[in-house]
């Protein structure tokens, strides 16, 4: 997660030559450029579309903005009922072309699968009411009680802007498709069935089995039996859970995908390759895993420490699968 990023320092090189992030994503050869970046560095057996969950809203005209260490702002949040009916599906084929235009480009360069994504419509919604991020949702959780309605308004307009933008990426070549529920995790266990799986169930039906599709839960630790009903093929996790545990309760209903704790990256080669090892060997020699980290790389990691990761997993997964 986050394959392409500052910790890479020819991402940042990019990233200055664009003037901003939103530039970054919007130019199809700069996208495709920084998509590429982890790919010449480390063998790695896939690659994720350099874009952000944020496009979708930005395109609604929210007016999103990236500043270096703020995180992403809204300038025109939708909090209210008059804001949120006035809300329309973008266009994928124009104003979100761009996109489109960057899987073209990439799969024309690359020999490995390439992920599209979007984020959960709860996610979404969370960064459109609250204007940005923030760890509180207290303005969203406030409508989610007192105007549930409003909110779902909202939610099936998302809902329907995600379906047709992850069509659009099928469409251009993209061979999965992920959706990050980053947010999921902080809403009680019927609230997370109410507005954040049955909107993913919706989208993931949408896309009718066209390709592959990763649904990530953050914090879903709790719900893993609920979210292997989805309709997806693949439950991504993240670090809390153990990985064994996840697949004796999931079953052979869905492969996992984790679940490193991107934290371990900080620590010294051995620690990291230890750790990886760890991970497979708990998820043992069945088939179904798809080694990742349990959530994004951060800017002060060193790039070293993810070329053991890859190594290790490569050659300690290999081992593992020769046993069987
Ligand atoms: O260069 C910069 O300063 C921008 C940092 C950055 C990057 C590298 C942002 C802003 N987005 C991205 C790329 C990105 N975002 C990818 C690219 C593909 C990859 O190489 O992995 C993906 C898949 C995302 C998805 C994304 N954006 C999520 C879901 C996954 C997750 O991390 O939980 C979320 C929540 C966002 C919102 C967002 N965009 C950017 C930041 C810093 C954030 C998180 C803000 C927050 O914590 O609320």
């Amino acid at each position: 997660m986050r394959q392409a990023g500052r910790y890479l320092p020819e991402y940042r090189a990019s990233r200055e030559r664009a003037g901003d992030f939103l530039t970054l994503c919007k130019t199809p050869e700069l996208a495709c450029e920084v998509t590429l970046q982890p790919l010449a560095r480390f063998p790695l057996d896939a690659a994720i579309v350099f874009s952000d969950i944020l496009t979708i809203p930005d395109a609604m005209g929210l007016g999103l903005s990236l500043e270096e260490g703020l995180g992403p702002r809204f300038a025109r949040p939708v909090r209210t009922a008059e804001a949120i009916h006035a809300l329309g599906v973008p266009d994928p084929a124009t104003e979100l072309r761009y996109v489109s235009d960057a899987i073209r480009l990439i799969k024309s360069e690359i020999n490995v699968p390439l992920i599209g994504f979007c984020g959960s419509p709860w996610t979404l919604a969370t960064y459109m009411i609250e204007g940005g991020s923030g760890h509180d949702f207290k303005i969203v959780k406030k409508m989610l009680y007192e105007d549930p309605a409003l909110l779902s308004h909202l939610l099936d307009v998302v809902t329907r802007a995600s379906t047709v933008y992850l069509q659009a990426q099928i469409e251009a070549g993209v061979d999965a498709v992920m959706i990050f529920d980053t947010w999921g995790g902080v809403l009680t266990t019927p609230a997370f069935e109410t507005f954040s799986r049955a909107p993913m169930a919706r989208i993931i039906a949408g896309l009718a089995g066209a390709v592959p599709s990763i649904v990530f839960t953050k914090g879903g630790g709790l719900w893993l039996e609920s979210s292997a009903a989805l309709g997806c093929e693949a439950l991504g996790l993240d670090w809390t859970i153990d990985i064994d545990a996840a697949r004796r309760r999931v079953g052979d209903r869905v492969a996992l995908q984790g679940n490193m704790d991107p934290a371990c990256l900080r620590a010294g080669p051995s620690a990291v390759a230890a750790e990886a090892r760890a991970i497979l060997d708990a998820y043992g020699p069945h088939p179904g895993h798809v080694f990742n980290l349990g959530h994004g790389i951060t800017p002060d990691i060193d790039p070293e420490n993810v070329a053991v990761l890859v190594e290790t997993v490569h050659s300690h997964s290999a081992t593992l699968h020769r046993a069987r």
